[in-house]
């Protein structure tokens, strides 16, 4: 008897171990944002924390959301002592890294977008990767300091 119950205690703790290393094992995304456009302005850019605490890497490859058909990659280069922004096919974040999308670096670019983004909105987002299931997130549209790169 005693030795059954103690198998069970060990089971109970390890399905416990179980549930923790899940929580805090997974690829997610915080602190994104989108920027609001000023009149009449059809694109905006999303900056995100991408944290891949997993033991693959991991390549974000697309961004998709109701709000604009063409949401590119971009990154920021400086070419002739000008910054430019130039399109990337995927973002890598290896294993146990962390990868930031902000302004002045690399950020989801949104094109043609089908409404004004206003500050104090809020829009749906998936990431898509390669070999990892899409990840959905909500972004606050917010006013960032402006943006020294011009399309
Ligand atoms: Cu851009």
């Amino acid at each position: 008897m005693y030795l059954t119950l103690a198998a069970v205690i060990l089971n109970l703790s390890a399905c416990d171990f179980m549930s923790d290393h899940q929580s805090t094992d997974e690829v997610a995304a915080h602190n994104a944002w989108v920027r609001a456009t000023p009149p009449g302005a059809t694109t905006s850019a999303l900056y995100l924390t991408l944290n891949n605490p997993t033991d693959q890497a991991i390549s974000l490859v697309s961004i998709s959301s109701s709000i604009s058909d063409r949401i590119e990659i971009h990154h920021t280069v400086t070419e002739e002592g000008m910054m430019k922004m130039r399109p990337l096919d995927n973002v890598d974040i290896s294993s146990k890294s962390t990868v930031e999308l902000a302004p002045n670096g690399i950020h989801g670019m949104l094109f043609d977008l089908t409404q004004p983004l206003k500050e104090g909105g809020e829009l749906n987002f998936e990431l898509n990767f390669a070999s990892h299931p899409p990840i959905t997130l909500v972004a606050p549209i917010q006013k960032g300091s402006p943006s020294a790169i011009k399309h």
